[in-house]
């Protein structure tokens, strides 16, 4: 998946069909002399129906069809037939969508499973054909209901990707090379800060049989939660992750620093992102010398850090073995 293919953001707006209308047909036989009313019912306008797909992962669909309607129901014939009901419009979204009312930002829908349905918006229901009217006074009524109107809403759709493992660190600190190395996946790397824009996935072969699915997000800085840098919005690609994976170069002076500059950040955003499974991963190990790498494993304020730490080097490979060890460990421990 490329990064101009990964929509997580859109608008639409979608209207379900108008109730066909009743009619007021009155019964005309030869041999009849005054057959009465016999005009049938409008059938029911088509609703506006999201379904969850699970073979769908972003909401790149979206981007060239943002209008959906559904069809009219058809209009009450003689003989009290009925009118077919209009085509429910049915609209595919992934697991993960997130449907909000554009207009008060009110959340209605959020799809976890594949072929989960939510009606946003009900057809117009069609109108009563003349023949309920009848009563003792009025024999031929000519009254008919009409159907009533379908309606329109504005509907905002947020993807939050469902990954097993989110990565969550500063710029440049190697979580789009990490992605690289432990999965199939071939994100945009480069040394330079804010290099990836939108998340990346990719799916980690373990042992064999079992994969997981694990998610490199943009960078954060201090200051995200107050919109600096790409600002904290993509942070909701990290609600649904099971476990957190932080990570901080081994270049950076205070690495207990960094880590809790990434945690309160997390914490603005929202805090029950605290209470996930967290593991700190130090990375690029192969920069610094190996007595370095030594002091570093025993030093005191990365040990009294609430968290497990790990090294790394993507380049060298090292550690990362017993990283994804970690992470199945971790993920199995849920
Ligand atoms: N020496 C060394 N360099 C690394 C390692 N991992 C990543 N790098 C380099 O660090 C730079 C940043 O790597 P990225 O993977 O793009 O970092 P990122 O965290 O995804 O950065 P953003 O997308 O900007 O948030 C690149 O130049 C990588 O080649 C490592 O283990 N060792
Ligand atoms: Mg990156």
């Amino acid at each position: 998946m490329t990064e101009d293919n990964f929509v997580d953001y859109v608008k639409v707006v979608v209207r379900s069909g108008n109730g066909g209308a009743g009619s007021s047909h009155l019964r005309r036989e030869k041999f009849v002399a005054k057959g009465g009313p016999d005009g049938g019912d409008g059938g029911d306008g088509g609703n506006i129906i999201f379904k969850t797909d699970k073979n769908l992962w972003t909401l790149f669909h979206f981007k060239f069809k943002k209008h959906f309607k559904a069809d009219h129901g058809e209009n009450g014939g003689k003989s009290r037939s009925s009118g077919a009901n209009g085509r429910d419009e049915i609209i595919k979204i992934p697991v993960g969508s997130v449907i909000k009312d554009t207009v008060n930002g009110k959340v209605l829908f959020e799809s976890i499973e594949d072929g989960e349905e939510f009606n946003a918006v009900s057809g117009g229901k069609g109108g009563l054909g003349n023949w309920h009217f009848k009563s003792s006074t009025n024999q031929t009524p000519k009254y008919s209901q009409p159907g009533v109107e379908g309606s329109e809403k504005k509907l905002t759709i947020e993807l939050k990707v469902l990954a097993d493992v989110g990565f969550v660190g500063f710029p440049n600190s190697g979580k789009s090379t990490l992605l690289s190395v432990i999965t199939d996946a071939t994100p945009k790397i480069g040394d330079y800060e804010f290099t990836t824009l939108k998340p990346n996935l990719g799916i980690v072969k373990y042992k064999d049989f079992n994969t997981f699915v694990v998610s490199d997000i943009p960078g954060i800085i201090k200051g995200a939660s107050k919109g600096k840098g790409l600002g904290h919005h993509f942070l909701r690609h990290i609600e649904r992750n099971s476990i957190l994976i932080f990570l901080v170069s081994c270049e950076s002076k205070n690495i207990d620093k960094k880590f809790n500059i990434l945690i309160d950040e997390l914490r603005k955003y929202n805090k029950e992102l605290l209470d996930k499974e967290k593991l700190l991963v130090v990375t690029k190990c192969d920069l610094i010398p190996k007595d370095k790498l030594s002091d570093l494993k025993l030093n005191n304020k990365l040990k009294s850090l609430s968290v497990d730490v790990h090294f790394i080097s993507s380049i060298t490979r090292y550690g990362i073995e017993t990283l994804k060890d970690l992470m199945w460990k971790k993920l199995n421990t849920q």
